[in-house]
């Protein structure tokens, strides 16, 4: 393989260093192999960043990974939310073969431990591993225990550190949670918290519309938090709970002191920033960077935490050998229950890009991707056309540290590691899409398969086509990019068997 070439020959020349010279040579000898970052946005859209069309804000810092890397164009998270696309990201399986869909704030940890995982696979090749931010897979075994040891987590499933945001930011609780423990907790005011019946006394949006900074729709007024209603009741806990401004700092500065403590020693980080899910409240330092509003200003704070760790790893001596791949878990949302003014200010940028639908949707926009992988020095610069799924991460990285995988092991993932280096774009021939349905692509064609489930065709608050329909569509993207003419009628042969070869995937 051309890239463990370069590999071998970046080893070499560091041996080299390391008996030619100095302290610092030697110290580099010890890390190797290269530090892998994923940094997993939330929320954001195909059509959210300058280099891929935004014209209401500018991304510069990801931008540059951009101009110097492969910038993907038919590149996808496994499904059109969170959830099932950080599990396929985290296992190489697709969510389905776990039931995998949006959790509430309480639900246990969803990867059970003891099932194959990118960070444990990392773990075993001698990396240090984290994950950083969003988490929303999950935590203990039954009800979490807020106030006591939070376990099984991310240590249970493959990683030795974790700072995260339990769920969403939309979500109780409302803390962040360090390996096991929820930071800053006080035991003599303990946390607890309810989705199905107000807890404690805290005045709920439902109660006190006039007490928040922004309106919100039913399911997103239950218990007030830093002016903001939430999806579910809260109460106690007070002095972990989180200023939203302050997120995105605290997570970033979580990140500078893993990458500081491992710059001798290879690691994977999973960075996962909250923004640009809502509520949107990013710091003040960013009000009115974009055109777009709080929505807009989010994704400028996206790209400063982005610029925060380039900068950093420069900083450390860690540019060179640390392979950054960012992408997003599904597509854009304008409005998600928040009366932010996303959609009056959006202009006349969309946020899905050319394709129709958006988040929780089987059309296209839903899980087409920004997605940018770089490494200076390693990746051939280029934009990649290639179809390619975020469930590949897991067989292309093991192939790039050189690790077999297992049989069963990261059962949906192929090895694109040549299409990841730039130097490949021979993709998927086929790939599943997951939303309240399945989809598959394959060649030009895209199956939406039947969806008999009352969910309506049109989410009218949220202005996104579902995409599902109790009749099965075939759409041609080569010809139709916005999926508008259903062929289906047309091919009932390629209908058939594209249905045959997700009943395949189904039962594989
Ligand atoms: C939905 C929430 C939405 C958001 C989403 C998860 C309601 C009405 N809406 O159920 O606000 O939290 O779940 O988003 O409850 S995701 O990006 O984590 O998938
Ligand atoms: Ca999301």
């Amino acid at each position: 393989m051309q890239l463990k070439n370069s590999i071998s020959l970046l080893l070499g020349a560091l041996v080299a260093l390391g008996t030619s010279s100095c302290k610092n040579a030697t110290k580099q000898t010890v890390n190797t192999k290269p530090n892998i970052i994923i940094i997993y946005a939330d929320d954001l859209g195909y059509g959210d960043l300058s280099c891929y069309g935004a014209t209401g804000v500018q991304t510069p810092n990801i931008d540059h990974l951009a101009k110097n890397g492969v910038r993907f164009t038919d590149a996808h998270s496994t499904a059109s939310t969170c959830t099932p696309s950080r599990f396929s990201v985290l296992t190489g399986s697709y969510a389905f073969r776990n039931n995998a869909a949006i959790l509430p704030g309480s639900a246990p940890l969803l990867i059970r431990p003891g099932t194959p995982t990118l960070p444990a696979m990392f773990q075993k090749n001698g990396y240090n591993t984290a994950v950083i931010g969003k988490w929303h897979l999950g935590l203990g075994d039954g009800t979490p225990t807020w106030n006591d040891q939070l376990r099984p987590g991310p240590l249970e499933i493959g990683f030795n550190y974790s700072f995260i945001v339990p769920a969403t930011l939309d979500r109780v609780p409302t803390v962040f949670v360090e390996n096991h423990q929820v930071v800053g907790l006080s035991t003599s005011d303990s946390l607890s918290i309810s989705y199905d019946h107000k807890v404690g006394n805290l005045p709920t949006g439902l109660e006190h519309p006039e007490m928040t900074r922004m309106l919100a729709d039913s399911q997103h007024s239950g218990t007030i938090i830093d002016s903001i209603s939430r999806i579910g009741f809260m109460t106690g806990g007070k002095s972990a709970w989180w200023k939203d401004e302050d997120i995105t700092a605290t997570v970033v500065s979580k990140v500078k002191n893993y990458i500081h403590q491992n710059k001798q020693h290879p690691f994977f980080l999973y960075f996962a920033p909250t923004d640009v899910h809502v509520p949107r409240a990013p710091n003040a330092r960013f009000k009115g960077a974009s055109k777009m509003g709080p929505r807009g200003d989010a994704i400028a704070e996206l790209d400063w935490s982005v610029g925060q760790v380039i900068d950093y790893l420069k900083k450390e001596g860690l540019a060179d050998n640390t392979l950054i791949i960012f992408s997003s878990d599904n597509g854009p949302v304008l409005d998600d229950g928040y009366q932010d003014q996303a959609e009056a200010l959006v202009g006349s940028d969309r946020p899905w890009g050319p394709f129709n639908g958006g988040k929780y949707s089987a059309f296209e926009a839903g899980t087409r991707m920004p997605t940018i992988t770089y490494w200076p020095g390693h990746i051939q610069q280029t934009v990649s056309s290639t179809l390619f799924s975020h469930v590949d991460f897991y067989a292309s990285l093991a192939d790039l540290i050189g690790y077999k995988l297992n049989p069963g092991e990261a059962p949906d993932s192929y090895d694109m590691l040549p299409v990841i280096m730039g130097k490949s774009s021979k993709g998927r021939e086929s790939m599943l899409e997951e939303s309240y349905t399945l989809s598959l692509r394959a060649g030009n064609y895209k199956y939406i398969a039947p969806q008999t489930a009352a969910i309506p065709d049109w989410m009218k608050n949220k202005k996104i086509p579902t995409g599902l329909s109790k009749a099965p569509q075939l759409y041609d993207l080569s010809t139709d990019t916005a999926e508008h003419k259903n062929l289906a009628a047309i091919h009932p042969d390629i209908v058939q068997s594209m249905q045959q070869t997700i009943t395949g995937i189904q039962q594989k």
